[in-house]
């Protein structure tokens, strides 16, 4: 584990902690009443190695699931099936599980990979920067290919429940009127689905919502979590499963804002990012009190 670095970026309000190792968040501490809380869940350095969490991972080439491990362009690629019958976060070769380059600024850090990855065809550029300002961050995903791949990144953080027990005790908004719905727990058709429309308590999920408007709220009694992106969709997920270094479930709850996942088998949607494009993505996670 000698090559993962801690990576700590202060400000007079913000203490944030990052890995070269997924290009991962570790924590995020804003200066309440003279004290550093947290915001997500964090573990111990060595517990984020191949966690199956993904805890504050930058996750891809494509974050959620790719039905039964394949798709076509131009040619039938066959991925690894590391979640059941699915390809899931970029599979065995994840970002998630490689050591970034990193360039730490006064407020920000970009991490870059250069990668031939060994499941999707040609060479693939990564740059992911975080930036601070006063109590909000945001993430910037950019990526380049050589050759058509389906493209899309995420950042898997999990939330804290605030001052509750369980995220279940906070509600939610989502600027969304659909969902995809999910098929043997692959993401397969829109539906639409206005159940967030409105702020509602949070219910046990693992569910890409499509975005009409890239906004979404997450709140408790005293506090609120403004989440902005220029992604169109994100997945909520609970934590619905007991994993190592966390005491139970649904303590945390991830946003992770994507593409469409899956969107590469669905017909219609441009999951595709071609050669000589840029991929450019951004997402912004303002915390503050009600
Ligand atoms: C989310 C979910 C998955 C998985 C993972 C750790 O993205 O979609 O079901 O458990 O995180």
């Amino acid at each position: 584990m000698s090559d993962i670095d801690v990576i700590t970026l202060e400000t007079n309000i913000v203490r944030a902690k990052f890995l070269n190792y997924g290009a991962t968040l570790v924590s995020f501490e804003i200066l309440e009443d003279g004290d550093f809380v947290n915001k997500v869940l964090s573990f111990d350095v060595q517990e984020y190695k191949d966690h199956g969490m993904y805890p504050g991972a930058i996750c891809g080439p494509t974050a959620g699931r790719i039905s039964d491990g394949v798709y076509e362009l131009g040619e039938r690629v066959l991925l690894s099936k590391n979640a059941g019958d699915h390809h899931l976060h970029g599979g065995l070769d994840s970002y998630a599980r490689k050591i970034f380059d990193y360039d730490v600024g006064e407020d920000s850090v970009v991490f870059t990979y250069s990668t031939n990855n060994k499941e999707y065809p040609g060479q693939q550029e990564i740059k992911i920067t975080y930036e601070v300002k006063e109590t909000s961050l945001t993430i910037m995903f950019e990526a380049d290919t050589d050759t058509d791949i389906p493209m899309n990144i995420t950042s898997h953080i999990y939330f804290t429940a605030f001052e509750n027990d369980t995220v279940l005790d906070n509600k939610m908004r989502i600027g969304s009127t659909k969902r995809i719905e999910l098929i043997n727990q692959a993401p397969t058709r829109v539906v639409t689905d206005t159940t967030y429309t409105e702020l509602n308590d949070i219910q046990v999920l693992d569910d890409p919502f499509v975005l009409d408007e890239g906004y979404i709220l997450y709140e408790s009694e005293t506090k609120r979590l403004q989440i902005t992106t220029t992604y169109d969709c994100v997945v909520v997920y609970t934590q619905n499963y007991a994993s190592p270094g966390v005491e139970g479930i649904n303590k945390g709850i991830c946003f992770e804002t994507q593409k469409w996942p899956n969107g590469i088998n669905i017909e219609g949607y441009d999951a595709v990012l071609k050669a000589g494009e840029h991929y450019k993505y951004q997402t912004t996670y303002k915390f503050s009190n009600k």
